[in-house]
């Protein structure tokens, strides 16, 4: 059976005075129409914290000053039409310094959203579990398995920033 693997990254931009934090609305491929943090895969020859950077720059425009690693979660879906598995390893960071404007790409619609109201209706199903404790600066640790990207079950271990 196949089984394939990758490496991602996953930034959420906080601004904390106002109590907001930046996800993208993505226009295509994987996750299209959901909102997310910015990020995507890690290249062979790049470190984690620079794809973190380059894929936030190349998605909304802003670039991280103090991208901070908050924990790496596992999924796996087994996508029943393929009889295939797909692993995706991603770290996750948060940022509340950056620089430059925001600016919208062929690949992302970008928007700030109030951290009290996140739109976890149009996001991954799995961000109700951790997104939260994220945001209020502690570590996570876990993993969730989708059947044909449903959510079947997960572990999560949270911890102190
Ligand atoms: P590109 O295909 O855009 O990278 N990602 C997920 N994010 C959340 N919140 N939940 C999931 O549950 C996710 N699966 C993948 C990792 C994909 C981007 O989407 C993230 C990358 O930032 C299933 O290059």
């Amino acid at each position: 059976m196949v089984r394939k693997a990758g490496v991602y990254t996953l930034l959420f931009i906080i601004n904390h005075a106002k109590k907001e934090v930046l996800l993208i609305r993505k226009k295509r491929g994987f996750g299209s129409g959901k909102w997310n943090g910015v990020g995507g895969k890690v290249e062979d020859t790049e470190r984690i914290r620079e794809a973190v950077i380059r894929e936030s720059h190349e998605e909304c425009g802003l670039t991280p000053l103090n991208p901070e690693w908050k924990g790496m979660l596992f999924f796996e879906n087994y996508d029943p039409h393929r009889d295939a598995w797909e692993d995706m390893l991603v770290h996750v960071y948060t940022a509340d310094a950056w620089e430059g404007e925001l600016e919208e790409s062929d690949e992302a619609l970008p928007a700030w959203h109030p951290i009290s109201q996140l739109p976890l209706e149009e996001m991954w199903e799995d961000d109700a579990y951790w997104l939260t404790h994220v945001l209020e600066g502690k570590r996570v640790s876990g993993r969730f398995t989708f059947h044909d990207w449903k959510l079947k079950e997960h572990t999560l271990i949270t911890s102190k920033g």
